[in-house]
């Protein structure tokens, strides 16, 4: 039965990507979403169909893969059918079924098309230059005293001559460590600083374009120039090297193939130095016109040398790549000396300037120079870039006029100094490119409380500004690292704003790789600083992203994949805590106020939090899986931990880190840990703590009422002490590190004392994030303090962000109720002066809205149920005596029939629009 009130199936996705090109796996993912007139809707049924040519398709014939109709609500599947063949392109299609069995029509076509597949379809050979010129730069202080071994940027080329009409052509590439691409003297694709970072010797990323357009009848050449990026000798790799690979194939189907091999020429170029941290030197004079077009002598090139490969396998992985999705102006220009030029561009952010340059005169090194900061004298503060030296020289050619930017380094920057122009430059001749993993916006958050916005605003350009293929910590100095804390942390919040699968599948990818066979992982992934085994508040990162994945995507293919590598970490945990305590820890609750180290001393309960944390987590993911053994064994492990923890933690009305007497000598042992600086903030910490006869703390408190550890007697005296300690010890203000502050907005919201968290968030005094903005931040710094010399202390961290997440399910009120959207709760919580609030989310379900207003008699809520999904809606009992109406209609009157509690009405519905109001009478 087909009907007009259903319609087709849209967005459809493989591998969560629009029409992919390279999909590497055997079995890719497909979903879709879902349109109805009518509200109430569910898909009772679904039919894939994936075909080989266009012809069939549109014939309904899958003659790769027909799933026939299938009864099940799933948006997300797997595919199942013929093996895939390399380089292919199929196509597909998808229709369902609703509640009353009627059939939508199918869907648009899509294709995927697949990658190489098989290491042994790769037939291009890496190739390299036989001798490197480099430059080694051992600036005093680099992290772990590294030196930086940085290579000039060699150039290739191969020219090629095509006598028969091209039906189809693809470029499969991977240049270490970074590339650019050029067909015909064009640039190919708008990927930058691509591939993605992983570790070389275990996974090389390569890239798919689509040249069939830039191949033409007659002589061709390719150019590429490499950059170092993360393949460094520093990290254990080796200088630049490339592999490609192009295909053709010809309109009669017959096929050739161009390979990277020794009959490639190569030289070197206008890049000389090049490194992510230190910037590149661009010699314009040295530019070779023409090199990367056919008819170029390259006669005076050298061929280039076979490489040994760098060990890691290929894989074509699908995920946002790197691009520039901005280019913003800057708002202000000064010189503060002679020569020198300042630009402000009001925010900051990550990426480089483009410059534009008017003179003839050759050989004008400009350097250009960036900084988050600056002196009150209008010079620029470089000290949080620590050793990275930020700077990008362009020298000129002299040719009246010349635009340069750089392509092998980004700068995390608001300040620009410019040094060595020529003339006096204006606003206009520069601008800036913002550069980052080019995820999708998926959700949008505003509400009544400026001072709010201000802070996500803060946290959109801080969760940009570290997204560079891997989640980064910061984006400014010698640093830059995969520290899976900081990502987990920012995880939930990243994923309600952005499209993050793509992204989090393949770091979950990155964490794997990096996996001892006693399942220990590094702090940092990928490990360019190899520092395992990791505090087990970073490693969680692997478990907790992944389940992440499975709440926020309903993907749980991805438990699937890497299920053996969790029961890996939590075996090499759990021997870690032969008294179900885990006592190792290197950061615990990091960056509390006034310290990086936790000052009090919270460290191992935040381990054992986590040893819980996870295996709860495992448990759950067992019984996802329906394995059912693990998953007694890990509930009874988790029993096993909670017993310990209150055993160890739990004293009379609080979790305390140390023994409740507080001995001077104790005192003493304990401030031997910390550095002088901060060491009679601590002891009048801990005179405090004494004098109240236990040593205890935000994070002491909030880690174990977040996850239900409390027994239930107890939650009360601990809630109390929790208060107590926000309200009277710290007037409404934190005194948390990147870990507690990620739980206790959680935590105060669920015991109702939403106007707590409310008046912390709402803080322009130290430490809060309104302090921050006070002092003139536009993304939030790495610690509490204002810290403007070199050290721990950059201004674009995220670690900070998790208190996002809560905007959007606490302030604004949409949370996911069942995994993958399956439910959403609306609950809004209309605290303190807020007026209104409005979240939208772009769900892989489909669009989910929450809209609400409040004034003196009415308080009103719109909300939006995508297909297949269903709400529970909270409306907030703002009056003593009121109406409910959905629309027109009154739907609970004093005596109503709906759920409710103490503060809610409770009201269920299916898919649709609704306007909810609850009015004064
Ligand atoms: C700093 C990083 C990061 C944190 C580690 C422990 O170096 O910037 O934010 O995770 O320390």
């Amino acid at each position: 039965m087909k009907s007009s009130n259903i319609y087709s199936p849209f967005d459809l996705k493989c591998e969560f990507t629009t029409n992919p090109l390279g999909v590497d796996k055997k079995n890719p993912i497909f979903s879709w979403k879902l349109r109805h007139l009518e509200k109430n809707e569910k898909q009772t049924a679904y039919q894939v169909i994936v075909s080989s040519s266009l012809e069939t398709i549109n014939d309904n014939i899958g003659d790769v893969w027909d799933t026939g109709k299938v009864l099940s609500s799933e948006q997300v599947i797997k595919y199942e059918g013929k093996e895939l063949e390399p380089c292919k392109v199929y196509f597909w299609k998808v229709r369902w079924w609703d509640s009353k069995d009627q059939e939508s029509p199918f869907s648009v076509v899509n294709t995927f098309e697949t990658g190489l597949m098989n290491e042994e379809n790769w037939k291009a050979k890496w190739i390299t230059k036989k001798e490197h010129k480099y430059e080694v730069y051992s600036p005093d202080g680099a992290p772990f005293g590294l030196n930086y071994t940085i290579a000039y940027a060699p150039m290739f080329r191969k020219s090629f001559s095509i006598s028969k009409k091209i039906k189809r052509a693809r470029v499969y590439i991977a240049g270490l460590g970074l590339y650019e691409l050029y067909i015909n003297g064009e640039r190919i694709g708008d990927r930058v600083l691509d591939p993605g970072q992983t570790d070389y010797k275990k996974r090389v990323l390569y890239t798919v374009y689509d040249v069939s357009k830039n191949i033409r009848d007659g002589k061709n050449a390719i150019g590429v120039i490499l950059g170092n990026g993360r393949y460094v000798k520093e990290y254990g790799y080796d200088f630049p090297k490339l592999i490609i690979q192009v295909l053709v194939e010809y309109e009669d189907d017959s096929i050739e193939w161009i390979v990277s091999d020794e009959s490639w020429k190569t030289t070197y170029g206008p890049i000389t130095l090049n490194s992510l941290y230190h910037g590149e030197i661009y010699d314009g004079r040295k530019e070779i016109k023409g090199w990367n077009l056919p008819d170029f002598d390259d006669s005076t090139w050298e061929n280039a040398i076979l490489a040994e490969p760098p060990g890691g396998k290929l894989y074509s992985e699908i995920y946002p790549p790197i691009r520039i999705t901005k280019t913003i102006k800057p708002i202000k220009m000064w010189s503060p000396e002679p020569g020198t030029y300042v630009y402000d561009f009001g925010q900051n952010y990550t990426g480089w300037i483009k410059i534009k340059v008017r003179t003839n005169e050759s050989g004008k090194e400009i350097r250009i120079r960036h900084a988050e900061l600056t002196y009150e004298d209008g010079t620029l503060n470089y000290s949080t870039n620590r050793t990275a030296l930020a700077t990008d020289v362009y020298i000129t050619k002299g040719e009246g006029y010349e635009e340069y930017e750089p392509r092998f380094t980004y700068h995390g920057f608001r300040y620009v100094e410019i040094l060595g122009y020529p003339g006096v430059p204006t606003l206009e001749d520069i601008e800036g490119k913002v550069v980052h993993t080019a995820v999708e916006s998926n959700g949008e958050f505003i509400c009544s409380n400026e001072l709010i916005n201000k802070i996500h605003h803060n946290i959109i350009w801080g969760q940009l500004s570290n997204l560079m293929s891997i989640p980064t910590d910061c984006p400014q100095r010698d640093e830059r690292m995969g520290w899976m804390g900081d990502a987990q942390l920012s995880a939930e919040e990243a994923i309600f704003n952005f499209d993050m699968i793509g992204f989090y599948r393949k770091y979950l990818n990155d964490i794997r790789d990096a996996q001892k066979e006693n399942g220990s992982l590094s702090d940092v992934i990928p490990p360019y600083w190899s520092i395992y085994p990791g505090d087990p508040a970073w490693s969680t990162a692997y478990i907790t992203i992944a389940w992440y994945l499975y709440q926020y995507y309903g993907d749980k293919y991805v438990l699937e994949e890497h299920y053996e590598g969790f029961k890996k970490y939590v075996e090499f945990l759990k021997k870690l805590a032969p008294d179900y305590i885990v006592s190792f820890y290197k950061y615990g609750d990091w960056c509390q106020p006034g310290t990086v180290r936790p000052k009090d001393n919270s460290g191992e309960l935040t381990s054992t939090f986590y040893f819980y944390h996870d295996v709860i987590t495992l448990s759950k993911i067992a019984k996802l899986l329906g394995k059912e053994a693990d998953y007694k064994y890990y509930s009874e492990l988790a029993d096993k931990i909670k017993s310990a923890f209150n055993k160890k933690f739990l004293k009379e009305k609080a979790y305390a880190s140390i023994p409740t007497e507080l001995s001077e000598e104790n005192v003493k042992a304990l401030l031997e840990k910390y550095p002088e600086d901060i060491k009679d903030f601590l002891r009048q910490q801990f005179t405090i703590l004494s004098s109240l006869g236990m040593f205890t703390s935000q994070t002491l408190n909030t880690l174990p009422l977040y996850l239900n550890l409390v027994p239930e007697d107890k939650v009360q005296d601990v809630l109390k002490t929790l208060l107590e300690d926000i309200i009277i010890r710290h007037d409404y203000h934190l005194d948390t590190g990147i870990v507690a502050t990620r739980y206790i907005f959680d935590v105060l919201t669920s015991y109702g004392y939403d106007e707590v968290a409310y008046k912390i968030v709402n803080q322009k005094t130290y430490p809060s994030f309104g302090y921050m903005i006070e002092e003139g931040a536009t993304t939030l710094w790495e610690r509490w303090e204002k810290l403007t010399s070199t050290g721990m202390n950059s201004h674009n961290h995220i670690m900070f962000g998790s208190v996002d997440a809560w905007f959007y399910r606490v302030i604004a009120g949409v949370r996911v109720g069942e995994p993958g959207w399956n439910k959403i709760i609306f609950e809004p919580h209309p605290v303190g002066d807020l007026k209104y609030a409005k979240a939208r989310l772009n769900t892989i379900k489909g669009e989910v809205e929450i809209n609400w207003q409040k004034t003196e008699n009415i308080f009103s809520m719109r909300i939006s149920v995508p297909v297949n999904s269903e709400g529970e809606v909270h409306v907030p009992k703002l009056f003593e005596r009121f109406v409910v109406k959905e629309g027109d209609n009154i739907i609970y009157e004093k005596k109503g029939d709906l759920e409710e509690n103490e503060k809610y009405i409770v009201i269920r519905v299916g898919s649709g629009s609704y306007n909810f109001y609850m009015e004064k009478i």
